[in-house]
Order: C-alpha cells, then sequence, then structure tokens
C-alpha cells in the first residue's frame, strides 16, 4: 500500500521531521524554492497538512489547497490559523493540549521566583565577581504574595496548582467566569491588576487578546508589581510594557515570548528585574517528545478513521 501524502509546512525537530518521513509521503514546503508557488501549482494533491503553532498555514496558503482535510499541528497555539476559513471549509485541526500543561506552568513559576529574587541577574553577579565587592541588593518575597492569572484554561489551571504550594490567593480574569473554578474570578482585568502583585498570561493570542495588556493595565499592576508572560508576546502592548519597565512603574517582567519573536528589546537588557527567555515554555525533552507523539497519532487517527484525537 502507498504511503499517504503529507504537506509539512515547516520543520519541526530532526528526529520528527524522519519519523513522519519514514510513515507518509512527505513534501517539505520550506525546502522548496518558491513555496507559494509550488502550492499553487501543487497545492491541489494534498489532503492532509502538518504545521505548528510556529508556522500555521496562512488564508493565501489555504487558497492554494482546494481539497485539504486536517491540518495536525504541533503546540497548542492557533493564532497562526485562519479559525474562521478553516470552519467554513470544513478542515478538521488538532493541536497538542494537555502535554504541555506542566511544564508551561512550571516555567511560569519560575519566571515567577527568578523575576522576583532576580535570580538570574544574581547569577550574573556571582559570574563577573562582583559579590567579592559586597553583597547582592535585597529583592521581593514570592510565598504568600497575590497572583492574578489571565486566561484560566488547561496551562492557567497548572499554575493555580502549583501557586496552593506557594500559599498564594489566586484570581483570575477571563471572558467567562467558569463555575467549577475554586478561584475568585475578576471580570474586570484592571480590577486584577490593582489586587495582584504577581500577574501571569496564560489566555491564547490571536485577535481576542491583542494588547489585552495596555499602559493602564501596566499602571495598575503598579512599581512593585511583576509581569509574567508565557502565552504570546501579541497580548501585551510591548512598547508601553518596555516604558514601564524603564521608568520603573512596573516592578518587574518575566518573559518567555514576545511581540516580534526572536528579536527581544535590547532596552531590556541591562534590568535586573526582568528575566528574557527564548520561548522555552514547552522546551523540555520529555514534552516535545510528548507533543511529537500526539501530530503523529492524530494523522494517523484521520487517516484511518477520518477524526482527530485532539481536535481544537
Ligand atoms: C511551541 C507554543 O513550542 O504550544 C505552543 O503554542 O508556543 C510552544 O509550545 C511552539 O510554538 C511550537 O511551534
Amino acid at each position: 500500500m502507498s504511503k499517504p501524502q503529507v504537506l509539512q509546512i515547516g520543520p519541526l525537530s530532526e528526529r520528527f521531521n524522519r519519523t513522519l518521513a519514514e510513515q507518509y509521503k512527505v513534501t517539505a514546503l520550506w525546502q522548496q524554492a518558491d513555496p507559494l508557488a509550488f502550492l499553487c501549482e501543487r497545492g491541489g494533491q494534498f489532503e492532509l497538512l502538518v504545521s505548528s503553532a510556529r508556522f500555521g498555514c496562512s488564508a493565501e496558503q489555504l487558497a492554494c489547497l482546494p481539497n485539504l482535510r486536517a491540518i495536525c499541528s504541533f503546540g497548542v497555539g492557533y493564532d497562526p490559523y485562519p479559525l474562521e476559513l478553516l470552519r467554513e471549509r470544513g478542515i478538521a485541526i488538532s493541536t497538542t493540549p494537555d502535554v504541555l500543561n506542566d511544564c508551561v506552568a512550571d516555567l511560569a513559576m519560575g519566571l515567577i521566583i527568578d523575576t522576583a529574587r532576580q535570580l538570574s541577574a544574581a547569577d550574573r553577579f556571582v559570574r563577573q565577581g562582583q559579590w567579592l565587592a559586597g553583597n547582592y541588593p535585597l529583592t521581593r518575597k514570592v510565598s504568600g504574595k497575590k497572583l492574578g492569572i489571565v486566561g484560566l484554561g488547561r496551562i492557567g489551571q497548572a499554575i493555580a496548582r502549583r501557586a496552593e504550594g506557594f500559599a498564594m490567593p489566586v484570581r483570575y480574569h477571563k471572558r467567562h467566569q467558569d463555575p467549577s473554578s475554586p478561584y475568585g474570578f475578576e471580570a474586570d482585568l484592571l480590577a486584577l491588576a490593582q489586587w495582584a502583585d504577581f500577574l501571569v498570561l496564560a489566555c491564547p493570542g490571536g485577535a481576542a487578546t491583542r494588547h489585552l495588556i495596555d499602559a493602564p493595565v501596566l499602571a495598575a499592576l503598579g512599581p512593585q508589581g511583576i509581569l509574567v508572560n508565557i502565552a504570546r508576546g501579541s497580548v501585551v502592548e510591548q512598547s508601553a510594557l518596555v516604558a514601564a519597565l524603564l521608568d520603573g512603574s512596573l516592578g518587574g517582567a518575566g518573559l518567555d515570548v514576545f511581540a516580534d519573536e526572536p528579536e527581544v528589546p535590547h532596552a531590556l537588557f541591562a534590568l535586573p528585574n526582568v528575566v528574557l527567555l527564548p520561548h522555552v515554555g514547552s522546551g523540555t525533552q520529555e514534552t516535545r517528545l510528548q507533543m511529537e507523539e500526539l501530530v503523529l497519532a492524530n494523522l494517523q487517527a484521520f487517516i484511518d478513521k477520518g477524526e482527530l484525537l485532539t481536535p481544537l
């Protein structure tokens, strides 16, 4: 029996690319000299597509894929997909939920602690031999502080559970109250920012949450407040964030995501109360393997039964 045809939009790990190519007849779009021209000419042959929360699939690309039936995406983010268009055309899409909750929530807690206690900055202090000249300045306590979570989905809930171990009161903001949640709901984001010591962003990216965190929200969080973003750079108005950190009207920020990755504002590099990570929330050996396996399992389930295992 011939292998099913799969279009892969962008490269994932070498291991994944190899496994995919062993099991399917893969066309690597990024390796074509002119990917869009290739799609316009040959797109009609593809029913199955593999992509990621990074590469997505644009409306322009979809227009050249008239027979597409399913997209299996690596990651939980769906912001680079035109969902309305997918719905209209009846194209199924899966992501890789749940398997990354722990790692992303672990990283959120790590960013809270690192930013408040300035672990990264203190490590630089030691390496640069500055301890020999005097002690590191005092920082901010973490345990018992008030934690505001924006977006109480799977990852937000995993963060809240961890916060209980730090004796943190938790409140959350999202579009609709979750009646099953034990945590306090705050319909007003400004009020949540005013209340919180730490505000963690765990909501989806995309148009609905674009620049949700703007200058007034940052001002409400205030000079003792810390913003942690493990969601998407688009959720924060980055220029307002940089300005607030530079003039001290925001206490600190732990950031794993940025507006224009991999570009990071150089103005933040010298600030000890800012921790900058290169979008590594799900980036552990264990979790990335599980994410890869879930993409492959979704693809095979769709081929075998016409149904995805973890549809969006
Ligand atoms: C991914 C992510 O590593 O899941 C997501 O949405 O942002 C990360 O876990 C990355 O975006 C995959 O391309």
